[in-house]
């Protein structure tokens, strides 16, 4: 049987461990990416480990996140971000050049190598055959420390893609139909690797939607063939050295396998709440909209943004609606203006905002709770905008075009035969020609200049947990249900945010949204036990939900499963996760109830755990599933004791 080529990359680069489903292994990465909102805790962790220069990695930290400076501690911030980089040896890429994936794209990612980032969108360069991960600042600092990356072998979905997409229909419409199918945890423990004759009809960029949208399917990554397709944006992108072929082997082997017809997908839109609230756009077809945005890392492109326009040639947006875009890159500006685009969109009443995250997490344009919102960001978890009670849509660029003209939902088809219009027939740029004055070189050299790093009183290092002791025990704090995300657990806002850098003073704010009064109680409690349902921590990579969690001196998360990266977070913060051996419990255990654990049941030989309830006598059964050295930072309080302890030995 022959190989996926996900298989072929994990063999290429596995330095520890076996390629076998569920065993952990240990990977050599040799890209990282950085950005702003987990930057600045990863170089505090490099103090920490008392690194001096990272060697032998592409290592670019971007400033995305957190650009507008709202606030004194955002800029303080980047000057940190700023100096570190220069002490490390890191290309820095100054705020607002445009978001990272997209960046990171157009620049540095490679077909066949490894790509390590602090956001969960890594996935987005998997568009090109590349294995592109994405973890917590502690799992990349010990990668920059190091160590290899460790990972679980994932099972391997392959999705094959027959057909092409019929007019006004987009790879946008293709990420919401495996939401429909797979649904928000369908890509738990999964790479999921496109194949098929149907992958020739989708240019890089509409690659690039499709990888980073399965991080919303839960999945640790997803990755396109490397092929003639690629190597036509390599060539327009003017880096044609850095194309290769790579496929997979005729006869490779899935753990999973599902079949995909292109042409049968129609224009789809999630519901407000979650991502994979999918209904065809027709089904709501109708609904009054205010607010529209085009943009993010998923849909921000130039390839996305060339298409709006076309569509709004001559046409206004409807008097109620509010439509702003959020270009993914500066470079995408510069080129629609080259292209006449730019004055399309601004003549249609279109509001051009900054190439950074922005309002995908909160940050600018909140809606009320009265307005319903059409965005072609990735998520619309409750909240996510800035506004708790939100109506936030997901939808393609056409959609949101044709229904933003409208002044309500339509389905682009409709609209198209309405006004009796041509889908838009786009490309991608004939050239890259990127400016890159933003991107700020590191000066070659094997000496530190600690002392230029410019450090305000805003960023403290995180005080870390101690090793285990011989009792967990608490109050059940907060009983939760199914998804959870860590927006959920640690909201994004303007307001929470300028404390990313001090993890005490953010850990205020854990469940803000869902229990003003959580931190509050977790105070007074002394600390405690979360319950959750299933897919617990789904969503950002941000580690500040498990840093939050750790400062509140939560001793354990009890769920009916987790999501992948912050599952790793936990444990990297000295928290156990726990699994019901018994999902009917989960009714059982009620708020408040104290619980106690015995943490010499913690070892290697045993996966099963007795947590028993202080006010009744019952015992409950839960299993964690640690491997060696998770079990080993758990009972050393953290990773950075791990890895002090690891480079001791
Ligand atoms: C997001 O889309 O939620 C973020 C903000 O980009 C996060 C990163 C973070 O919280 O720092 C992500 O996706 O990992
Ligand atoms: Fe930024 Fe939104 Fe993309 Fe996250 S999903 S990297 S917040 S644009």
């Amino acid at each position: 049987m022959g190989l996926s080529l996900t298989h072929k990359l994990l063999s290429k680069y596995i330095v520890e461990g076996k390629i076998q489903t569920g065993e952990e292994i240990g990977i050599d990465i040799e890209q990282i990416l950085i950005q702003d909102h987990n930057g600045t805790q990863l170089f505090l962790y490099l103090e920490a480990l008392g690194i001096e220069r990272i060697k032998d990695k592409l290592v670019v930290c971007y400033i995305d996140h957190n650009v507008l400076q709202l606030n004194p501690e955002n800029i303080e911030d980047q000057q940190y971000l700023k100096s570190s980089a220069s002490k490390y040896g890191v290309i820095f890429v100054k705020p607002a050049t445009g978001i990272s994936h997209q960046l990171h794209l157009e620049n540095f990612a490679k077909p066949g190598s490894t790509l390590l980032g602090t956001d969960s969108h890594t996935t987005h360069c998997g568009s090109v055959g590349m294995l592109a991960l994405a973890a917590g600042s502690l799992d990349v600092a010990a990668v920059l420390a190091g160590t290899p990356y460790f990972l679980k072998v994932p099972r391997i979905l392959n999705i094959h893609l027959r057909a092409k997409l019929n007019p006004w229909c987009s790879a946008k419409d293709i990420s919401l139909e495996l939401l429909r199918l797979l649904k928000v945890n369908g890509g738990i423990g999964k790479i999921i690797e496109f194949t098929g004759p149907g992958t020739k009809n989708l240019n890089v960029q509409q690659r690039a939607v499709i990888t980073n949208m399965c991080t919303e399917l839960g999945a640790t990554s997803g990755i396109f063939p490397s092929d003639e397709v690629t190597y036509d944006f390599y060539e327009r992108m003017g880096r044609k050295e850095d194309w290769k072929e790579l496929k997979p082997d005729e006869d490779s082997y899935y753990d999973e396998h599902l079949e995909l017809d292109l042409s049968t997908i129609e224009p789809l839109i999630a519901l407000p709440g979650m991502p994979d609230n999918i209904v065809p756009v027709r089904e709501v077809a109708g609904t009054k909209i205010q607010q529209v945005m085009v943009g993010s890392c998923t849909n921000g492109s130039y390839f996305d943004l060339a298409i709006l326009a076309s569509v709004m040639k001559g046409r206004g947006v409807h008097p109620e609606v509010n439509f702003f875009i959020h270009p993914s890159t500066q470079n995408a500006i510069k080129l629609l203006i080259q292209g006449d685009y730019l004055q399309v969109l601004i003549d249609s009443g279109i509001e051009l905002s900054s190439s950074t995250c922005g309002a995908c997490i909160g940050l600018g344009h909140i809606p009320s709770s009265n307005i319903n919102s059409l965005r072609t960001i990735n998520r619309n978890f409750k909240g996510r905008s800035g506004q708790y009670d939100d109506y936030v849509y997901l939808c393609s660029p056409e959609t949101a075009a044709a229904s933003a003209i409208k002044g309500e939902i339509i389905d682009p088809r409709d609209f198209a035969k309405e006004l009796n219009i041509r889908a838009p027939q786009l490309c991608l740029p004939e050239s890259n020609n990127q400016n890159k004055n933003n991107f700020i070189f590191p000066i070659i050299s094997t000496k530190v200049n600690s002392s230029s790093v410019q450090k305000s009183k805003n960023i403290v290092p995180t005080k870390f947990r101690n090793p285990i002791s011989e009792y967990l025990t608490g109050k059940v704090l907060i009983k939760l249900g199914n998804n959870i995300s860590t927006d959920d657990i640690l909201p994004a806002s303007a307001e929470s945010l300028k404390y990313r850098s001090n993890a005490s003073k953010i850990s205020s704010y854990m469940f803000h949204r869902l229990d003003p009064k959580f931190s509050e109680r977790a105070n007074d409690c002394n600390g405690g036990w979360i319950l959750a349902g299933s897919n617990y921590g789904q969503g950002s990579s941000r580690e500040h939900a498990a840093l939050a969690t750790m400062i509140l001196q939560i001793v354990g998360v009890l769920a009916v499963s987790f999501a992948r990266i912050h599952y790793n977070n936990l444990i990297n913060c000295g928290i156990i996760p726990c699994t019901f051996e018994n999902p009917d419990d989960y009714y059982e255990i009620k708020e408040n109830e104290a619980l106690s654990l015995k943490t010499k049941q913690l070892n290697v030989a045993s996966n099963l755990l007795i947590i028993s309830s202080q006010n009744t006598n019952k015992n409950y059964r839960f299993r964690i599933d640690l491997t060696p050295r998770q079990l080993k930072i758990i009972k050393l309080g953290n990773l950075l004791a791990f890895n002090k302890n690891v480079r001791k030995n």
